[in-house]
């Protein structure tokens, strides 16, 4: 990688995790309304991955979205205005923090029933190979999500028909106050697709070079064989949505997970390689902050939708 590129996933990760601590005052100061699930603590596994897809590469995900919307390249400004519920959103405000979606940047979405989006997967990746393309379809989803019927029913297909998939399972640990030790009948979410015959993996998601790796291996082995699930083990800092009162698990827990914060992790690593000196970080850490403060302003300035965008959007014209 040259060193920009370096920066920039360093950028991105940044941009999220700011995105993310504003969203949060904005929330509790009533601008955003309904749920709010932050990805603080998650940021280098959507970076990682979605840093070596191709633009053909379709990408898909829960209701985690926030964080995956913008690296797919949707605008921080189109991401606050969605939050915002205004008309300048990516989802014209109409979809919130849950559904957030670019189809033109190959972003499906935002799914907020979980599990719902696996088999939606399965069928891009069923008609990207009926009509012949190379393109992989990349679904993200929660550990819980694997204790839903969606998960074995594409997850089955997928391998009969060896569809362009690439399953990627964020396991931070928890799905709302449940732990995986006591929601999964197997500890480690990978060993769910031995039960279909297919090609598995688990590897540490608070690395960013680490994800980063793995991805672009199993991007390129999906490609050329079918489907894979990627486990990639990380954590959420934040309760799981606002207003998580957090009782099932202790601040020390939480502490030790923040010793391997993504983010300080890769700026140790870029410091120490000599890629970028911790004044050069710095400065995106401001320019950052400047971004961030001009999304909020767009998005607080943009207006609501229109009434008469109430019935629009909801079926595709074929
Ligand atoms: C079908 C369905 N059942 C229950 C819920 C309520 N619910 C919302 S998030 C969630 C937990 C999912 O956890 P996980 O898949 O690990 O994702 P995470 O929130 O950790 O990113 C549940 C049970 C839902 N949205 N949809
Ligand atoms: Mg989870």
């Amino acid at each position: 990688m040259e060193k920009n590129q370096y920066l920039d996933l360093y950028h991105q990760m940044v941009l999220i995790r700011r995105i993310e601590e504003r969203s949060a005052e904005l929330y509790q100061q009533g601008k955003i309304g309904g749920f709010l699930h932050l990805y603080i603590g998650q940021e280098a596994v959507s970076t990682g991955l979605i840093s070596v897809r191709r633009p053909e590469d379709r990408v898909i995900t829960a209701y985690r979205d926030h964080g995956v919307a913008i690296n797919c390249g949707i605008p921080a400004k189109q991401v606050m205005a969605e939050l915002l519920g205004k008309a300048t959103g990516c989802s014209k405000g109409k979809g919130g923090s849950m559904h957030m979606a670019d189809v033109e940047k190959n972003f499906w979405g935002g799914h907020a029933i979980v599990g719902s989006h696996l088999p939606i997967a399965a069928g891009l990746a069923l008609g990207d190979q009926y009509r012949g393309l190379n393109n992989v379809t990349i679904c993200m989803f929660g550990d819980g999500a694997t204790n839903i019927g969606f998960f074995h029913e594409a997850f089955n297909l997928s391998k009969v028909w060896d569809l362009p998939v690439l399953w990627v399972c964020e396991n931070n640990q928890y799905g709302m106050g449940t732990s995986v030790e006591r929601a999964s009948a197997v500890p480690e979410i990978r060993q769910k697709a031995e039960g279909y015959n297919m090609r598995n993996a688990r590897i540490d998601g608070m690395d960013l070079i680490t994800v980063r790796d793995a991805s672009l291996e199993a991007l390129e082995y999906v490609r050329k064989n079918g489907p894979m699930l990627l486990e990639i083990v990380t954590y959420r800092y934040r309760g799981h949505s606002m207003g998580d009162p957090e009782r099932y698990r202790d601040s020390g827990e939480i502490k030790k997970w923040q010793e391997t914060d993504p983010i300080g992790i890769y700026r140790k690593y870029l410091s120490e390689k000599e890629i970028a000196s911790l004044e050069e970080m710095n400065e995106i850490d401001t320019q950052v902050d400047h971004e961030v403060d001009e999304a909020v302003q767009f998005a607080e300035s943009s207006p609501e939708p229109e009434l008469d965008e109430l019935f629009r959007d909801i079926y595709v014209e074929a």
